[in-house]
């Protein structure tokens, strides 16, 4: 990734020196270049685990070090909250307009607003569905269906052992999510593979450690034999675990539990034996998209899409990852 050192703009707009800021022929003409420092509308899904508090600050930490003006709105998973946040900011004029989409549908209409103000639109972590393409210019974050592949090949794996079926429960995300979505399909294409994962029963754990307990308590209830645990992410899996150890059950032994984010106390229970498997989906998006930002009006051209890291943890991993883990 290009590091440049950002200078706010001169009052007549005038580029300063940057790397890769081309002259005015080289430069996507669709947007205006700002008359000062690029103004940055985002819109956050909520703070509803560690994984989004760290995908926050990362945010935050980017656009103060790039010098980008951030205004930022937590929706709290509201999706009629993201789309008024989005509106106000085409209603002040900032320059371009990025964020979290909290589900996958209903967000056309609004981006039609944004396109026909002129601002660009950048998508951080979750997609969209739409028929329309253009009207966002770049997506930031993780393919979520292969870190679903990856929970069920690491799970797989670790019964290699094992002849028989392996009972497997799954605590998702919140409904119409597109890592809900994703990952649930790409756990279950490499787990019905081989089919000796089996999933049993699947329960809403709405991304929180709470929701998690919540959800292994009904699943506890309702499944004869619960072998395994798919936790979408490390808070859900955090839950499951005080769910097990209330039912007299020593969680990453008798029931084996992959989760995917890779926070920091995600690590910490990995290491500590609760966890068998994480899949890093990393929140740490901040400074790919301030490059973007800054290269949609200085820069050479932006890439439609941008994957962020990914990288499956172990028990061993985990314990040499935690000294240094900034999330
Ligand atoms: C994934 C992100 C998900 C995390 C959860 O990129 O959208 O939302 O996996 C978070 O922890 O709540």
């Amino acid at each position: 990734m290009r590091r440049r050192s950002f200078i706010s703009l001169g009052a007549a707009g005038m580029c300063t020196v940057l790397a890769g800021c081309g002259s005015d022929e080289q430069r996507d003409s669709r947007w205006d270049v700002p008359s000062g420092p690029i103004v940055l509308g985002f819109s956050q899904v909520g703070s509803e685990s560690g994984w989004r508090a760290a995908n926050t600050a990362s945010i935050k930490k980017a656009a103060e070090r790039n010098r980008v003006t951030l205004k930022f709105d937590n929706a709290d998973g509201d999706q009629k909250k993201q789309i008024a946040a989005i509106q106000s900011y085409i209603a002040t004029k900032v320059n371009v307009i990025a964020f979290s989409p909290v589900v996958e549908t209903g967000w056309d209409p609004v981006l039609r607003q944004a396109r026909d103000a002129g601002i660009p639109v950048v998508l951080t972590d979750r997609l969209i569905e739409t028929a329309d393409e253009s009207l966002y210019v770049s997506s930031i974050g993780a393919e979520f269906s292969s870190e679903g592949n990856l929970a069920a090949l690491y799970l797989e794996n670790d019964y290699d052992e094992f002849s028989g079926h392996v009972n497997v429960v799954e605590l998702r995300g919140t409904p119409g999510s597109s890592p809900t979505r994703l990952r649930t399909e790409g756990f279950r294409e490499t787990a019905y593979r081989h089919g000796k994962l089996r999933v049993m029963d699947s329960e809403p754990g709405n991304w929180t450690v709470a929701g998690g307990e919540a959800a292994m308590k009904k699943l506890l209830r309702r499944v004869k034999r619960i072998d395994a645990v798919f936790a979408q992410n490390d808070d859900m899996g955090l839950g499951a675990i005080k769910a097990l150890q209330a039912a007299g059950k020593k969680p990453g032994t008798d029931v084996r539990i992959v989760t995917v984010d890779a926070t920091r106390a995600g690590l910490k229970a990995l290491a500590d034996g609760k966890l068998n498997y994480v899949v890093e989906c990393s929140p740490e998006i901040g400074e790919q998209l301030m490059t973007v930002v800054i290269d949609l009006f200085f820069g050479a051209d932006v890439q439609k899409r941008v994957e962020s890291q990914k990288a499956v943890f172990d028990r061993n991993s985990a314990a040499d990852a935690l000294p240094d883990r900034t999330y």
